[in-house]
């Protein structure tokens, strides 16, 4: 199959493409915009395949989208473009509506007029918002609360109502909490390992008793590749990993991988609106034959080798531009931080 990946030198969308080439032997058509988190060491080893190729362009260029699927006989979509980080959507949500909003309508479009056999958009979990108890089905309410998964809530509705309104084949998943090697380290699980491989405080919002489900990236692109190859039409399908721990627990859990000391951790004020919980129910892509098959014991302590060994990777993201925005969102909380002890 031709397919066209958007956001692919990012971290999903790179172990995704990576999938598709190698283990799938489908042709892949990269286009990401190398925003902030866009990487293109993240797909570096896939740069003299003949199955794949990079176009450095943004879903939110009509033109490009057009003739890249055109040119390129593309077949299937799988939409990874995204800002993504629920923190920066707090300072800066315009650009959220931006591209996940406005952008995916523009690829959808695109995708529509040309014909396109496939469409899968990647949501999040988070659209369901804060779920306290039990787990939230497909045909659960939306309740997004911050404005990156109020933005994600609009960008799949979207493309939902493609299929009510024109029948264009459209799929979404809903992958919970994603982790694992090349996620940029604004993330909770990257910044904490980061953090605590140079002994600097590890930032803990609130009281660190958030739930929330984690999911290996390998295991959350099988399910994706599993969707746009045999999942319905029209449908969602929720994706979990089963591992549901508090965010304090994971905190401990990767300081003992790298044999470092709990006083690390640093209790800092919380986010605004922050989410108590996250859970999904997986029984219809189970179904559909997909479960997840990297425990959280097994990922999380590859992906912390994997940033022992990488330190070149992601030292000078932390050291650049990254620096800025972890002062504004860090500094003050965490002088006004206290310890476990304390
Ligand atoms: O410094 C931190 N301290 C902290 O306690 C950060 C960055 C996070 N946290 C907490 C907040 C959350 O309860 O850790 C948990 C995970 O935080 P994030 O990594 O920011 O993820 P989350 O807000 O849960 O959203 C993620 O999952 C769904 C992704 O960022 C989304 O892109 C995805 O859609």
């Amino acid at each position: 199959m031709n397919i066209l990946v958007t956001g692919g030198a990012g971290f999903i969308g790179s172990h995704l493409v990576r999938r598709l080439v190698t283990r799938g032997g489908h042709s892949v058509v990269n286009v990401d915009a190398l925003k902030y988190s866009g990487n293109l060491l993240n797909v570096k080893d896939l740069e003299h395949d003949s199955r794949y190729r990079f176009v450095h362009g943004d879903i939110c260029d009509r033109q490009l989208i057009e003739s890249l699927i055109r040119d390129h006989k593309i077949e299937g979509i799988i939409n990874c473009a995204a800002e993504t980080h629920v923190d920066r959507s707090i300072l800066d949500p315009g650009v959220f509506a931006s591209t996940d909003v406005v952008g995916t309508g523009i690829l959808l479009e695109e995708a529509r007029r040309a014909g396109v056999k496939r469409f899968l958009q990647v949501s999040t979990d988070e659209v369901y918002g804060s779920v306290e108890e039990g787990s939230s089905t497909e045909e659960d309410r939306l309740a997004p609360r911050s404005p990156y998964s109020a933005s994600k809530a609009g960008g799949e509705l979207l493309v939902l109502s493609y299929w009510t309104t024109y029948r264009f084949p459209v799929m979404v998943t809903r992958g919970s909490n994603t982790y694992g090697p090349n996620q940029y380290p604004e993330k909770f699980i990257p910044l904490f390992v980061t953090n605590a491989i140079e002994d600097q405080p590890l930032p803990l919002y609130g009281d660190g008793r958030q739930r929330r489900d984690w999911l290996a990236v390998q295991d959350h692109c099988a399910a994706i590749e599993h969707v746009l190859m045999y999942g319905e039409a029209g449908s969602v399908y929720n994706v979990g990993g089963g591992n549901e721990r508090e965010n304090l627990v994971v905190a401990e859990e990767l300081l003992a991988c790298l044999s470092k000391p709990k006083s690390l951790i640093r209790f800092v004020q919380d986010r605004p609106g922050h989410d108590r919980r996250y859970s999904v129910d997986c029984g219809k892509i189970n179904r559909l034959g997909w479960k997840p098959e990297i425990s959280f014991e097994r990922g999380l302590r590859s992906t912390v080798e994997w940033y022992q060994q990488h330190q070149p990777w992601w030292q000078p993201i932390k050291s650049g531009a990254f620096k800025q925005y972890y002062e504004e969102q860090y500094r003050r909380r965490l002088k006004e931080g206290r310890t476990c002890a304390s």
